[in-house]
């Protein structure tokens, strides 16, 4: 599907309005000043930046009280309509889009950007401790990192300032990997909506190889369909990652985080890729280094590093 399988497009989104602690958007520049920049280029591909990181500090209204539960409703929907047209000019461009965050709900961007250019071909994986599914009402903490899917899914009629926002994304493409801390009002949306989601308890069961091949069956059967992959560094174990504003025990392990990226690079088919969550502002200097390491790891390896 990619007119430009060699160049990566990355998008920076220093982005912390979809919850409550600071440093969030701090991600994508550590993983910058780490070096996932020429790690990538090192691996043979090109790279074209978005422009404009700086942005997102600066589009900041003034005055953003809560609309119903919904906290930052205004910023959050602001930052997520520019992530959708800087994802979408990479799509349109056939570069593999890439974005690093920056808070999850920055994925309602991603979503909208990539299945503007993709359609409802998009597959979506989303690895993730959160199923991220809350609606405005659902919602108990307000923090829009835990509601991006329900805008896209059109689970709930999104409204004034997310009414740019149309269902994108089939129900039945979307797969997660990794739950294990979802809300009562989250599990009652997936059963309703009939959603395909492989927990912690089913990487246990069946392995992370079985899972991700499931996972895989779900949504693209024939492996011929576009894929964007939704990576939360939270879906690791936080003695994995422990950098992260949500961190839950009995997460995925170092190595079944990289499965799922090296299976997916494998299939030839991922056309976007976000990494969010990684926030340098929690823990000591060297969860912060472990952290930032992990993250750009996990983007060498959806961009095929480990393949032979
Ligand atoms: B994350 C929770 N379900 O809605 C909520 O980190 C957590 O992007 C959301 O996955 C976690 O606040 C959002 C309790
Ligand atoms: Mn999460
Ligand atoms: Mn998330
Ligand atoms: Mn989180």
């Amino acid at each position: 599907f990619l007119k430009n399988p060699k160049t990566v497009g990355i998008t920076c989104v220093p982005f912390s309005g979809g919850q409550p602690k600071g440093g969030v958007d701090d991600g994508p520049v550590e993983m910058m000043r780490f070096g996932v920049l020429d790690q990538i280029q090192d691996m043979g591909y090109n790279i074209e930046l978005s422009d404009g990181m700086d942005k997102y500090q600066t589009m900041k209204p003034a005055d953003d009280p809560p609309i119903g539960k919904m906290k930052n409703p205004r910023y959050v929907s602001m930052a997520a309509r520019r992530v959708a047209e800087q994802v979408r000019a990479q799509c349109e461009k056939g570069n593999i889009a890439v974005t690093l965050g920056g808070d999850h709900s920055i994925g309602m961007g991603t979503l909208v950007g990539s299945s503007s250019v993709y359609g409802d071909d998009l597959c979506v994986i989303w690895v993730d401790a959160h199923a991220d599914i809350n609606t405005p009402d659902t919602t108990e903490s307000g923090n829009l990192h835990g509601c991006p899917l329900s805008f896209v899914l059109g689970i709930c009629d999104a409204e004034s300032p997310f009414d740019w926002i149309k269902p994108c994304i089939r129900k039945d493409r979307l797969v997660y990997i990794g739950l294990r801390d979802v809300d009562a009002t989250e599990k009652a949306i997936l059963r309703k909506h009939n959603i395909k989601a492989f927990s912690m308890h089913d990487v246990d069961r069946h392995g992370i190889g079985k899972v991700v091949e499931m996972a895989l069956d779900h949504v693209n059967k024939d492996r011929t369909l576009p894929v964007h992959m939704s990576f939360d560094v939270d879906a690791l174990d936080p003695s994995v990652a422990p950098a992260t504003g949500t961190p839950v025990r009995g997460g995925l392990t170092f190595r079944e985080g990289h499965y799922i990226c090296e299976a997916v690079a494998e299939t030839g088919c991922l056309v976007s890729l976000d990494l969010v969550e990684v926030n340098p502002a929690l823990g000591d200097p060297e969860s912060l280094r472990q952290t930032v390491a992990v993250g750009c790891s996990l983007v060498r390896c959806s961009l095929g590093e480990s393949l032979l």
